[in-house]
C-alpha cells in the first residue's frame, strides 16, 4: 500500500484525513468568502462563455444568493445572457458531488489520494512517462490550469496532456502562430462598434456569444454585416449579406475573393510590402481560383462573389473578420483560418480600430488554457523543444531545469489512439465531458475500457464521463473559488469565491495541492500556496513574451481596472492613466523573426466523408440555443434555462428533402451515419439548405453520428461535416 510521505506543506501537519475533519476551513472546505461585506455585493466574471461578462453577486450572510449583470464592466455594459443570470443555479443541483468515489462508492480524501498515487505511480513505473496522460479544460482558472500542467509535467513526470480546447480553439492557435509568430488574437470588443464592415465566417454569435452581438448592435456606423454560414442562422437573418455556401467550401471561397481583389488591384500594396511576406506566391497561387470555378464549388453565383469582394476591397474603411467553429472545426481548418488572415493582411485591415482577423473564443478561459495550461505550449506561450525556453521557465518557477520535458505532448486524438493501442494506460480527465462531446462517441467509450486507471474530476459525479471513472474526485465550481479568466479579447478578469463548496468538494486548485502533497512534491510546489501566489509565478513566466503581464500587480488591480488586456508590462503600467484596452499590431510589426506576417496557403481538398448514394445528406452540428451549454451538466440544472430550450432533440431538415423522403413536420425519423443510428423528431426548416441537416450538440447522442477526422496541422476535430441518411421511422 502506498503511504503518504511526510507532510511538506505548512498547513498539513498531521494525517491528512484527520486534519481535514478537524480543521476543514484550512483546506478551503466549507470555507466562506473572505474580504466581503456579508450582506453586500461582490463582483465576478461569468464562468460560461468567452465573452467574459462582469456579474454582480448579491450576498446574504456572506453567501451569494443572486446574480445580475455588472453595469460598470467594460465588456457587457450592464447586460447578460440567460446563462449569466442563472450562473448560481447549477451550484445548488441535487447531484453535486460531495465526496470522492472509488468505483462509485464514497471514500475519504486520504483513500482517494492513496489510490491516485499508487495507481498512477504503478503505471508510470511499469510503462514509462508516456503511459499516463491528462485532459484539461478551458473552464478552470489560469492558476488551476498552470498548477495541473506543472504538477503533471514538472512534478509527476508525465509527457502527455491536452485540453478540450483542442475541440475548440486549436485551429486558431496554430493559424495565428504560423501567420503572426504568436497565438495573438489582435482585437478588442470596441472593434465591433468601430467597423464599417463585419464579416462573420462560421460563427453564430446571436446564439453562442449574445453579449458580443450586443456590441455589434451598438455600432453606429451603419455597418455592412456579411455572414458566411451554410445555414440561415439567427445571425445570418440579421446580416446585410448572407452567403449560404456549401459546407466546407470556405477555403475555396476565400481564395476566390482574394483572386478577385488581386485582379482588381484592390490590395493595400504598401501594407503588404512593408509588413508581410509571401504575397507574390499567394497571388500566383490564387490565380487558379477563378470566379466561375469558385462559384461552382461553393454554390454561390459569380455576382455574389463580386459583391462580397466589392464590400471588403482595400480602401473600404474598416473591415473586420470574425470566425468561430464553422472554420475551426473543419478538415482544412488551419488553412481556412489563415485564408481569413490573408484577406485582412492584403486589404491592410489589421492593427487599426474596427479591423482585424479575429478568432472568437469559446469557453470562459480557453484563452487562459492557450497560454498557461502547459499542454501543447510550454507555459507562457513558450516551446518545450527550445532549451532557452526551458531554462527560463525553470528559473521563473524555481524548478530544476531537468524537470521540464523537452518534447511537446501528443494531441488529444493521439492520446486517445495511444489508449486504443495500449501505450497509454492511465488517464485523468478534469472539467470536461468527452463521453458526450468527443467525435465518434462509441469509439471513444470503447477505448476507455482499455485503461488500467481512469480518474475524473468534476463538480458532478453524474456526467457521462464521470460515471465510467475508477476514481472520481469532487470539485468545487465557478463561484466557489478564486482565480483569473482570460476572455476572447485577451482581457484578464478576476472571478471570485462567493459560495461554499458542498460536502468534501475541493477547488481544483486545492485538489492539485493535495495531490502534490500526497505524491511527495510538497517542497517543489511550496510557493504554490494560493491562486494569487500562482498568479505571481505566471507573471514571471510571461516576461519578455508578447503576452507579458508583469505590469499587473495583483487581483485587486485587475478588479479595480475592470479587467486588463494582455500585454501589460511594468513600464506600461507605470504610465499615468495606462490603457487597460489595447489592439495588437498597430505598428505593423508582428511576432515572427522578421516582424512580418506570413501569407500561408495550400490547395483545397475535399472533406474526408462526402455524401454518397448510401448516406446522401451532410450533417452539421453546433450550438442550439443561448440557454444551453455544451453537454448541459450545468444548464440543464436550471428550470429557467430548460424552459428556454427545446425539451427534446429535433433534426432540422429542408422542406424539399422532407417531401422527397416522405417526412412530415414533427414526425419521428431515423438518422443514420456509418457509426450509429438514432431516432428523433424532424423539424422542417428552410434555414438549412437542401442536402444538409442540422443537430444541436447538446443532446448526449449526437456525437454517436459524427466522424473521427481532424485537421492535419491543428488536430482539431471536424464536428461539422459527416454523411448521414434520414428516413421515416417505422417505430
Ligand atoms: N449558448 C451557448 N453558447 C456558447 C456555447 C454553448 O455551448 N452554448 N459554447 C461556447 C463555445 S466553447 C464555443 S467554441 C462557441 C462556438 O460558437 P459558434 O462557432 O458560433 O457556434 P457553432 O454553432 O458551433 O458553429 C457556428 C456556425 O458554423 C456553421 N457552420 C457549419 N459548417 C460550416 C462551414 O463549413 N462553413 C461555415 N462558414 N460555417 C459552418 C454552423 O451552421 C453554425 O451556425 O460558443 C460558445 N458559446
Ligand atoms: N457534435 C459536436 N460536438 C462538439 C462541438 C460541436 O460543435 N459539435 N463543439 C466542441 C467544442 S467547441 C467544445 S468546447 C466541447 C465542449 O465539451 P465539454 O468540455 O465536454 O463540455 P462541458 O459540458 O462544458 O464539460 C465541462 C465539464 O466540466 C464540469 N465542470 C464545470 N466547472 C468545473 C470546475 O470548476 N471544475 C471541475 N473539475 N469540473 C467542472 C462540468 O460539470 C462538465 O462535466 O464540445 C465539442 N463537441
Ligand atoms: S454572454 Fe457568455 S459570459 Fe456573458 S453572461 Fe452569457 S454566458 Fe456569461
Ligand atoms: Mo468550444
Amino acid at each position: 500500500m502506498f503511504t503518504l510521505p511526510a507532510p511538506t506543506f505548512r498547513e498539513w501537519n498531521g494525517p491528512l484525513t484527520e486534519d481535514l475533519v478537524r480543521d476543514p476551513a484550512r483546506f478551503g472546505l466549507g470555507q466562506l468568502p473572505r474580504r466581503l461585506q456579508p450582506n453586500g455585493t461582490a463582483k465576478s466574471i461569468c464562468g460560461f462563455c468567452s465573452t467574459g461578462c462582469g456579474l454582480k453577486l448579491h450576498l446574504k450572510d456572506g453567501v451569494a444568493i443572486n446574480a445580475t449583470p455588472d453595469p460598470d464592466y467594460p465588456v457587457n455594459l450592464g447586460t447578460a445572457c440567460p446563462k449569466g443570470w442563472e450562473a448560481l443555479t447549477p451550484l445548488d443541483a441535487a447531484d453535486r458531488a460531495t465526496t470522492p468515489l472509488l468505483h462509485g462508492q464514497p471514500v475519504d480524501w486520504q483513500t482517494a489520494m492513496n489510490v491516485f498515487c499508487e495507481k498512477m505511480k504503478g503505471v508510470l513505473d511499469q510503462h514509462g512517462p508516456g503511459s499516463a496522460a491528462f485532459i484539461s479544460t478551458g473552464q478552470m482558472m489560469c492558476e488551476e490550469m498552470a498548477f495541473l500542467g506543472s504538477l503533471t509535467k514538472f512534478g509527476m513526470g508525465l509527457i502527455h496532456g491536452d485540453g478540450n480546447t483542442r475541440q475548440c480553439m486549436a485551429t486558431a492557435v496554430t493559424a495565428y502562430k504560423e501567420s503572426f509568430g504568436f497565438d495573438a488574437p489582435p482585437f478588442t470588443y470596441a472593434d465591433f462598434e468601430e467597423s464599417d464592415v463585419m464579416v462573420f465566417i462560421g460563427a453564430n454569435p446571436c446564439i453562442a456569444h449574445p453579449i458580443m452581438w450586443q456590441r455589434v448592435l451598438r455600432n453606429k456606423r451603419q455597418p455592412q454585416i456579411i455572414v458566411v454560414d451554410p445555414r440561415t442562422t439567427e445571425t445570418a437573418m440579421a446580416a446585410t449579406q448572407h452567403y449560404a455556401i456549401q459546407p466546407k467550401s470556405d477555403l475555396t471561397l476565400l481564395y476566390g475573393i482574394a483572386h478577385l481583389l488581386i485582379r482588381e488591384g484592390a490590395v493595400d500594396t504598401q501594407f503588404v510590402s512593408e509588413s508581410t511576406t509571401g504575397f507574390e506566391e499567394f497571388s500566383t497561387f490564387v490565380q487558379a481560383y477563378t470566379p466561375e470555378s469558385v462559384a461552382a464549388a461553393t454554390g454561390l453565383t459569380v455576382a455574389q462573389l463580386q459583391c462580397f469582394a466589392d464590400t471588403i476591397r482595400a480602401g473600404t474603411p474598416r473591415v473586420s473578420f470574425w470566425w468561430t467553429m464553422g472554420v475551426n472545426q473543419s478538415h482544412q481548418a488551419t488553412r481556412t483560418a489563415q485564408a481569413i488572415i490573408n484577406l485582412a493582411l492584403m486589404t491592410g485591415n489589421i492593427g487599426k480600430p474596427g479591423t482585424g482577423a479575429n478568432s472568437i473564443t469559446g469557453q470562459c478561459n480557453a484563452m487562459g488554457s492557450r497560454l498557461f495550461s502547459n499542454t501543447t505550449n510550454l507555459i507562457g506561450g513558450h516551446d518545450f523543444k527550445n532549451p532557452a525556453h526551458r531554462a527560463k521557465i525553470a528559473e521563473a518557477m524555481g524548478f530544476p531545469v531537468e524537470r521540464i520535458p523537452d518534447q511537446p505532448s501528443l494531441a488529444y486524438d493521439q492520446i486517445l489512439e495511444g489508449i486504443e493501442s495500449g501505450k497509454i494506460k492511465a488517464l485523468w480527465i478534469i472539467a470536461t465531458n468527452p463521453s458526450h462531446s468527443w467525435i465518434n462517441q462509441k469509439r471513444f467509450n470503447n477505448l476507455l475500457s482499455k485503461l488500467d486507471f481512469f480518474v475524473v474530476q468534476d463538480m458532478y459525479g453524474t456526467t457521462e464521463t464521470a460515471r465510467q471513472a475508477h476514481l472520481f474526485l469532487p470539485a468545487a465550481a465557478w463561484g466557489e473559488k478564486d482565480g483569473t479568466f482570460i476572455n476572447s479579447e485577451r482581457r484578464i478578469g478576476f472571478s471570485r469565491q462567493v459560495r461554499r463548496a458542498p460536502g468534501q468538494a475541493l477547488s481544483d486548485f486545492r485538489i492539485f495541492r493535495l495531490i502534490a502533497h500526497a505524491w511527495g512534491l510538497g517542497d517543489l510546489f511550496s510557493e504554490w500556496t494560493s491562486p494569487e501566489a500562482v498568479f505571481q509565478i505566471l507573471k514571471r513566466c510571461t516576461q519578455d513574451q508578447p503576452c507579458e503581464i508583469s505590469g499587473i500587480q495583483d487581483y485587486a488591480m485587475i478588479e479595480k481596472s475592470g479587467g486588463i488586456q494582455w500585454p501589460l508590462k511594468v513600464t506600461d503600467a507605470a504610465a499615468p492613466g495606462f490603457a487597460t484596452e489595447r489592439r495588437l499590431f498597430a505598428d505593423g510589426r508582428f511576432f515572427t523573426p522578421d516582424q512580418r506576417a506570413r501569407f500561408i496557403f495550400d490547395p483545397t481538398v475535399p472533406p474526408p466523408e462526402l455524401p454518397d448514394a448510401d448516406f446522401p445528406l451532410i450533417l452539421i452540428t453546433g450550438r442550439g440555443t443561448s440557454a444551453q451549454w455544451h453537454t448541459e451538466t450545468r444548464t440543464a440544472k436550471s428550470e429557467v434555462l430548460r424552459k428556454l430550450a427545446p425539451a427534446e432533440l429535433f433534426l432540422d431538415i429542408h422542406p424539399e428533402d422532407a417531401r422527397q423522403l416522405n417526412i412530415r413536420d414533427m414526425s419521428v425519423v431515423m438518422v443514420e451515419s456509418r457509426r450509429a443510428s438514432l431516432t428523433m423528431k424532424a423539424r422542417i426548416s428552410p434555414g438549412v439548405c437542401q442536402g444538409q441537416v442540422f443537430l444541436p450538440m447538446h443532446d448526449p447522442r449526437v456525437n454517436q453520428l459524427t466522424h473521427w477526422a481532424v485537421d492535419p496541422f491543428s488536430r482539431q476535430p471536424n464536428y461539422k461535416h459527416c454523411a448521414v441518411r434520414v428516413s421515416p421511422s417505422t417505430r
